[in-house]
C-alpha cells in the first residue's frame, strides 16, 4: 500500500512524558535540547486520551462536510476565529493552501461557533479538547520557565486567561483536500512555508496522512531566511507534534528557536486522501509583556506582537507580488508566516 516517504526519524526528537514527576529533570533536559537545537520535537505517553483525540477529529470530519453556505456562517473575522477555505496566503509561495480550516478560541467567541443546528455539541466537545490539550501545554511550558531559569509560571501566566477573555490561544481544526486525480503548478503547497506567531503549538495528525516538514536553522527570531534542509515528520496518531513560535523565541532571547515548517502535497506513489490536523497554538494574551531575562530586546505586548508580524508579513506579501508581477527583482526574498489573502482579514500563525 502507497504511504508518505518518511525519513530520518532522529532530526526531530521524540520525547515521552511518562513518570512526569519523577523524570521532571531528565524532561526538561530533553526539550530545552530539542528546543534550542531545532525547535521541533514529539510527545509521547503525553496522558491525552486516544478517544479524546479521536473524538476532536471526528468532529472536524463533521463539521468539514457541512456545506460551504453553513459554514459561513462563522467566516474568518481578523481575530484568528472563524472558517475560511482556500483563502490563506503565504508570504514565502505567494499561493492559497490548499485546504480549509475552522479556528476557536476561548473567548470572544460571541456568533462564532457553529450552531447546534448545523453540529449539535460542537462548542462542548471542541472547548473539553481545548482545554485538555491547554493543560498538557501549562506542564510543557512550566518545564521551559524552569530550563531557562525564570519563574514556573512565566509562559502560563502568559498564555491562559485568568477570567479576564484576554486570551488569544487558538484551535485551528484543518481540512487538507484529497487531491486524486488533480494536477497542481509549481509552488502550491497544503501549507506553505510558515514559522509560527505563538508560545508553543501543539498539532495533532491521523496515522499515515503525512507531508509535514520541518526546516530547522533560524538564529534569530523575526529573520526570514532559512537554510534548504527539510526533513518530513512521521505522521502518527499517539504522538503531539510540538513545536516553538517566535513569541517564545523573542521571550527566552532567542534561544529557543521557532522553526520553519511546511505541508507538502503527496509526491507521485503516496496517498492523494484528504489529510485532517489540528493545531492547538498557545498564544500570548493581549496585555501580557514579552522580554526575554538578558533583554536581548525591547519589551513587547503580546497584542503588539502579533500586530508587528502581520505587519511584516503583509510587507512580505507586497514583496512577492511585485516580484511575481516583474515590478521589482530588488525585493527582499521573503519566507515565512501566515497572511489571509485580502479582502479576507489575516490570520495569525
Ligand atoms: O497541518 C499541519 O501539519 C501543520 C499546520 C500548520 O503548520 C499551521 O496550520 O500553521
Amino acid at each position: 500500500m502507497a504511504s508518505f516517504i518518511t525519513d530520518d526519524q532522529s532530526a526531530v526528537p521524540c520525547i515521552s512524558l511518562h513518570d512526569f514527576t519523577e523524570r521532571r529533570a531528565e524532561i526538561i533536559e530533553q526539550l530545552m535540547d530539542a528546543s534550542t537545537r531545532i525547535g521541533f520535537f514529539t510527545l509521547e505517553n503525553h496522558g491525552i486520551p486516544a478517544e479524546q483525540i479521536q473524538d476532536a477529529f471526528a468532529l472536524s470530519q463533521q463539521f468539514f462536510p457541512l456545506p460551504d453556505e453553513v459554514k459561513s456562517k462563522t467566516p474568518l473575522n481578523g481575530k484568528n476565529m472563524g472558517w475560511e477555505k482556500g483563502a490563506q496566503i503565504r508570504p514565502s509561495t505567494g499561493t492559497a493552501d490548499q485546504k480549509e480550516s475552522m479556528q476557536l478560541q476561548f473567548a470572544r467567541m460571541q456568533g462564532m461557533w457553529p450552531s447546534d443546528d448545523d453540529l449539535p455539541g460542537f462548542r462542548a466537545r471542541a472547548e473539553s479538547f481545548m482545554s485538555t490539550v491547554q493543560q498538557l501545554s501549562v506542564k510543557v511550558m512550566e518545564c521551559f520557565a524552569e530550563g531557562l531559569g525564570l519563574p514556573l509560571d512565566t509562559f502560563t501566566n502568559g498564555t491562559v486567561d485568568p477570567g479576564v477573555g484576554d486570551s488569544q490561544s487558538t484551535l485551528r481544526l484543518l481540512h487538507y483536500h484529497s487531491v486524486e486525480g488533480k494536477e497542481f503548478g509549481n509552488n502550491f503547497w497544503r501549507a506553505g512555508s510558515h514559522a509560527d506567531f505563538d508560545v508553543l503549538t501543539m498539532l495533532f495528525q491521523r496515522d499515515g496522512e503525512g507531508g509535514l516538514e520541518v526546516c530547522p536553522g533560524r538564529e534569530v527570531v523575526g529573520d526570514f531566511g532559512h537554510g534548504n534542509t527539510w526533513t518530513n515528520v512521521e505522521a502518527r496518531s499517539d504522538r503531539i507534534v510540538c513545536n516553538i513560535g517566535d513569541q517564545l523565541m523573542r521571550w527566552s532571547d532567542d534561544r529557543l528557536k521557532s522553526t520553519f515548517h511546511r505541508v507538502r502535497l503527496p509526491n507521485k506513489g503516496e496517498p492523494t486522501g484528504p489529510r485532517y490536523s489540528m493545531a492547538f497554538f498557545n498564544q500570548a494574551r493581549s496585555d501580557v509583556v514579552i522580554q526575554g531575562p538578558e533583554k536581548k530586546y525591547p519589551p513587547i505586548t503580546g497584542a503588539e506582537f502579533i500586530r508587528q508580524a502581520l505587519e511584516r508579513n503583509k510587507l512580505g506579501m507586497s514583496a512577492q507580488s511585485s516580484a511575481a508581477s516583474g515590478r521589482s527583482d530588488k525585493q527582499p526574498h521573503s519566507d515565512a508566516h501566515d497572511a489571509v489573502a485580502a479582502p479576507r482579514t489575516v490570520s495569525v500563525n
